[in-house]
């Protein structure tokens, strides 16, 4: 199921996700939900914060366009090493249409669950390190505005506003012609 997705800035975006317990059916229909809904905004990640859900749990598919479908779920992550230091104007769903230079490190080594309950670790570099940062922060409370100047987040915070009344304007309209 598409689940929607929160727009910052809006409280439960600042909620620290806690540690599932057991990769049960739930999970498993979290983790599939969290997929359909990234695909659905052709996103490269998204973590289960983004949709409400006070859980560690992310999926990511840092694929190009043009390649398969690389999906990765990565169930209470925990980053065990960074090496490097790079930048990359990221974007976030929960951010629409907002992009700004971010530094990250260039690598990392990351251990996580997977959808069936394994542990597996993973070296990343390239977008998917940086997507995996991206997402681990979003479990924390933590997006990518936060990394940025206190003029550009301030910026783009009232932007989300004006957009989130836009979006409340257009449903109210929607809920009108509908009775
Ligand atoms: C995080 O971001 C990320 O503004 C995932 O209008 C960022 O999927 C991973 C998106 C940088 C790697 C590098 C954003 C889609 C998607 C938008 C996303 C938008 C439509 C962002
Ligand atoms: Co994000």
């Amino acid at each position: 199921m598409v689940r929607e997705i929160l727009i910052w800035p809006d409280p439960k975006l600042r909620e620290v996700a806690k540690p599932v317990e057991v990769v049960d059916d739930e999970v498993k229909t979290l983790v599939r939900d969290l997929y359909e809904t990234m695909y659905a905004s052709n996103g490269v990640g998204l973590a289960s914060t983004q949709i409400g859900v006070a859980k560690r749990v992310v999926v990511i598919d840092a694929a190009g366009k043009d390649a398969p479908p690389k999906p990765m779920t990565f169930i209470n992550p925990t980053i065990l090493k960074t090496e490097g230091e790079t930048t990359y104007e990221e974007g976030c769903l929960s951010v629409p249409g907002q992009y700004e230079e971010v530094a990250r490190a260039a690598k990392v080594w990351v251990e996580a669950l997977d959808e069936h309950g394994t542990k597996r670790t993973l070296e990343a570099e390239g977008l998917l390190a940086i997507a995996v940062q991206h997402e681990l922060d979003h479990l924390d409370g933590t997006l990518f505005v936060d990394r940025i100047s206190a003029l550009k987040r301030e910026l783009i915070k009232r932007r989300m506003k004006r957009l989130k009344e836009e979006k409340a304007r257009e449903a109210a309209r929607s809920e009108e012609r509908a009775t």
